[in-house]
């Protein structure tokens, strides 16, 4: 009996978004601007549709800038710290002990030196001032004789702190970028760009972001130093990616502009923190911040010493920067250690979670891990998770959810009886616990979940490029190239490769596995991460459709062109040449779909 032939099926649903079509005016964009055609549709497909949104995009970085001084309040805060300057004030700059916080942080002082004003950076900690402006902070500004405050990346909640300040003769300039409670603060300035009357043409600006424009505001003309804001773009950049911003509009432009400087002249504290890590400066990228920078800046808020990190940042000197960068890395290791053990054990904790819709754990662990705890065990197990620290009174929890499984925020709100005070957004939130209540709020937390709407939890995977395996080559990866940045909000971008001959496969370690493709008399490497299952069912002479990142591979000195495999199919069962063009209404040609077919992959084949 002859063998059937064995489909296999994609995991995931493949879309090729419809083509666009090209004013004239686009074209002539793309041509100055050196896109050629193929590069073009990607970007219009991430919504650059215009010259002006291409210049943005792929122009000089400079250009997606917007005007600092249509930030609300820019005037007031600007006024006030002119006036300090001219009564030799000193200025309190009050950040955060994330990522975000400590480069905004690191920023403001730096740009409040280069103004001429005298600065003392706080730093606060996670225990004694917990998120925004604390009271031991305006005391401490007292006790220094400042006259201002400036608070980065936070403050828009602080209400009673900001009026404690003010009561005690402080001013307080508030530049954030969070949520505006009904009852804001009354400080002598409240720079954000969400606040309700806000004109400000880019609302996703960081904490970073922020002190970036404010330093622009600040330092844009202000002799001699006429570009000493554009050097504090790296800074910038690593409270941008750190705080998972949208890569798109005025972050992309902070974004390229900062990892310009750390490519070309690094300042010494990110200098030594790279080399300290292992990282080549030269190659650094958005996905290297997140993974690597941010964790490690971070590492200080959670164990350690919290200045740490603020004083690499600032530091002016590169023997200085070299010890810093060192101490930082081995509260990176304790971090990365005291997770690991922490993460075992609340998984003890947990045990079988059968088909419980959430897990809610308590135990001994620090304050400073139980976001990373929660995060992991949500990742692991596909559903809500609650962590506890039961090392401080009250109890401090810290929440994750997976995407489109519950929103936090809202499921939070619905136990806030059992919280001294809480908050957060849908996928992150955090409270404090009454004594004794633990149990309660488990059962209601549980019943929140339980009666959450359910979102499918995969996405669809959107192909930006589908061509055969012949057409794969250094020019399609310098082309995808100039989309970097990217990350959130502006996705890696991924190839379709099409009705490719498998030459070769084999399991590589961990759980991977190895092949091959025929490429006209050459072969294209693919490798496919966590993948182990297709060695059983791709066999050679298999034609298969692969969707995968491009990538250079380094191996003994050679460079080579290496697809990292997202997602294979049988060769032919998606079908993106079936894709209508798209009309905009009043263009030539035919009328447009009513509405665009999806594309899927034949449902009735399974692998
Ligand atoms: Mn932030």
């Amino acid at each position: 009996m002859a063998d059937l032939p064995v489909m296999l099926g994609p995991r995931r649903t493949w879309s090729l978004a419809p083509r666009a079509p090209v004013s004239p005016q686009l074209a002539d964009a793309a041509h100055s601007l050196g896109i050629p055609e193929r590069l073009l549709h990607v970007l219009l497909t991430r919504g650059c549709d215009t010259p002006e949104a291409l210049r943005s995009f792929l122009g000089d970085p400079v250009r997606a800038l917007h005007d600092p001084a249509l930030l609300p309040d820019a005037a007031a805060f600007r006024d006030r710290l002119v006036l300090a300057r001219s009564r030799g004030e000193r200025i309190m700059v009050y950040g955060d002990f994330d990522a975000d916080g400590l480069t905004a942080l690191a920023l403001m002082v730096l740009a409040l030196r280069a103004f001429g004003l005298e600065v003392e950076p706080y730093v606060p900690t996670r225990l004694a001032d917990g998120h925004g402006l604390s009271i031991p902070a305006v005391e401490r500004a007292l006790e220094a004789g400042c006259g201002v405050i400036v608070t980065v990346d936070c403050g828009t909640s602080s209400t009673d702190e900001v009026a404690t300040a003010s009561e005690r003769g402080i001013d307080v300039l508030v530049t954030d970028h969070h949520h505006v409670p009904d009852r804001a603060p009354g400080a002598a300035a409240l720079v954000n760009p969400h606040r309700a009357d806000a004109s400000y043409p880019d609302s996703r600006l960081t904490g970073a972001g922020v002190a970036f424009k404010l330093a622009q505001l600040l330092l844009a003309g202000e002799p001699p130093t006429r570009d000493a804001w554009l050097d504090l773009a790296d800074l910038a950049a690593i409270g941008t990616v750190a705080d998972v911003a949208p890569l798109v509009g005025e972050n992309r432009g902070i974004v390229r502009l900062g990892l310009d400087r750390i490519h070309t002249s690094p300042r010494p504290g990110i200098a030594a923190l790279l080399a300290a890590a292992g990282l080549p400066r030269e190659r650094l990228d958005a996905d290297a911040i997140s993974f690597a920078v941010a964790p490690r800046l971070n590492a200080a808020g959670r164990v350690g010493d919290v200045t740490l990190a603020a004083r690499l940042l600032l530091a002016t000197d590169a023997a200085e920067a070299e010890g810093l960068a060192a101490r930082l890395e081995e509260a990176n290791r304790t971090r990365r250690d005291l997770t690991a053990s922490a993460v075992a054990e609340a998984r003890d904790v947990v045990g079988d979670p059968g088909e419980a819709p959430a897990v809610v754990v308590a135990g001994e662990w620090p304050v400073g891990l139980i976001g990373l705890i929660a995060g992991r065990l949500s990742d692991t197990l596909r559903r809500p998770a609650v962590v506890f620290s039961t090392v401080v009174d009250p109890w401090r929890g810290s929440a994750r959810a997976p995407t489109g499984t519950l929103d936090l925020a809202a499921a939070f709100a619905a136990c806030q009886r059992h919280f001294l005070r809480f908050g957060g957004h849908p996928e992150a939130a955090g409270c404090d616990l009454l004594p004794g209540a633990f149990d309660r709020f488990r059962s209601d937390f549980i019943s929140q979940a339980a009666s959450a709407p359910r979102r499918p939890a995969v996405a669809d995977l959107v192909v930006d490029v589908a061509l055969p395996a012949a057409d794969v080559d250094y020019g399609l990866l310098g082309e995808l190239a100039r989309l970097e940045p990217v990350g959130v909000g502006n996705l890696a971008p991924v190839v379709a490769v099409l009705g490719a001959t498998v030459t070769r496969v084999r399991a590589a370690s961990n759980g991977h596995c190895q092949m091959t493709v025929s490429k006209g008399r050459e072969v294209l490497d693919v490798i496919a991460f966590g993948r182990g299952d297709l060695v059983a069912s791709v066999g050679q002479g298999d034609r298969v459709d692969i969707v995968a990142r491009l990538a250079t591979r380094r191996f003994g000195g050679f460079e080579s062109l290496q697809l990292e495999l997202v997602d294979i199919a049988t060769a032919g069962l998606w079908q993106p040449a079936a894709v209508p063009e798209r009309h905009e209404p009043g263009t030539a040609g035919p009328p447009a779909p009513a509405q665009h077919p999806a594309l899927v992959a034949a449902p009735e084949i399974a692998s």
